[in-house]
């Protein structure tokens, strides 16, 4: 399916984008439209106890009470609250996958749609003031409305994604995303609580600016990956780490670049989750004109087996992917 990009201009808030756009999502009936308003309402709320979280004593380990007494709770807990609370006040969601949950969360046997999420990505800089964000994907369910959600519903192909984005709160907050008619990027305004078009059609730059992968683990990773990062060494170039998937994804989009996280000895299929890490971001990097495969293959045609299933992941410049998979088949 491929649908019509457009130019839109630059500081329309969310909302009248959506409604605009409308004609141009698949399946436009105004349900996966409200859902993404539902999904830009939580990650406002998540802005918000992120930003106070210092004050409210909600960043640390729970178990402690905070300067007021309270019961604290961990950051990650409250955004897996405010997503699947918004969702299934919205109404149009019929079951979710959260990483913070075993199980498939049965919302609506209405609904038509199946949500896969990441509610607060880049544990590790949740307590210490860096950028963190929420992953998120998108498909039409596959069982009969009115029925039970079920497992062929949340285990589909990436490249089944109706849309797919994400949340990345940073210096300034924004949500990206697609609905498979290019990628648009969406600045949030605190102070009157909005989201407005700040990035129209977002194409990844062909330049190789940054490599971006967890160099302390350099001598578990396969030969072939170390060649890898040695040449991009002897080219010159740059090395990003953040630590935080959604920050290292948009900037190497918006700079050029590449992220990977492979198979190490730690983690014999790679640390990312497929269903709500891999495949939302695959698919965002393909409309913005990027690649993304699991060394073998394209992560969007991966049949997933089980919900929490992890994935070797390298993503960003075509010419960057070409060249680390390419080496992956020759050392092998
Ligand atoms: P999480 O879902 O537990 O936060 O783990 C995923 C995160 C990604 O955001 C990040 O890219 C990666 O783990 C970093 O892992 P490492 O610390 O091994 O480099
Ligand atoms: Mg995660």
């Amino acid at each position: 399916m491929s649908f019509k990009k457009f130019d839109f201009e630059v500081g329309l808030p969310l909302d009248r984008f959506i409604k605009k756009k409308q004609d141009d999502f698949p399946y436009a009936t105004g349900e996966l439209s409200q859902l993404l308003r539902d999904i830009a309402l939580a990650g406002k709320l998540v802005n918000l106890a992120i930003s106070k979280s210092g004050l409210l004593g909600i960043e640390g380990a729970m178990g402690k009470n905070n300067v007021q007494g309270e019961a604290q709770q961990h950051l990650d807990v409250i955004a897996n609250d405010r997503f699947i609370n918004a969702l299934k006040n919205g109404g149009e969601v019929a079951g979710i996958i959260s990483e913070e949950e075993d199980n498939i969360i049965k919302v609506n046997c209405d609904g038509k749609y199946i949500v896969a999420i990441d509610p607060l990505d880049g544990s590790s800089n949740i307590d210490v003031n860096v950028s963190i964000g929420t992953i998120f994907s998108i498909y039409r369910r596959k069982s009969e409305i009115g029925g039970k959600v079920t497992k062929e519903d949340v285990l589909q192909s990436g490249n089944q994604q109706v849309a797919a984005g994400y949340l990345l709160y940073g210096s300034s907050s924004m949500l990206v995303f697609t609905t498979g008619a290019g990628v648009y990027g969406f600045t949030y305004e605190p102070s009157i609580g909005e989201f407005f078009l700040s990035h129209n059609n977002i194409q990844i730059p062909e330049k190789e600016t940054y490599y971006s992968v967890n160099e302390g683990s350099y001598f578990n990773f396969d030969d072939s990956i170390r060649q890898y990062i040695d040449q991009c060494k002897k080219s010159g170039i740059s090395a990003r780490y953040i630590g935080s998937l959604v920050a290292d994804f948009h900037r190497n989009l918006l700079k050029g670049g590449i992220y990977f996280y492979p198979r190490t000895k730690s983690y014999p299929e790679g640390k990312l989750r497929l269903c709500y890490e891999c495949n939302a971001l695959a698919f965002l990097v393909e409309q913005a004109g990027g690649m993304a495969s699991n060394g073998q293959q394209r992560i969007l045609d991966i049949k997933p087996e089980s919900m929490h299933q992890r994935c070797p992941m390298y993503i960003g410049n075509k010419s960057m992917v070409e060249e680390v998979i390419s080496l992956i088949n020759e050392v092998a």
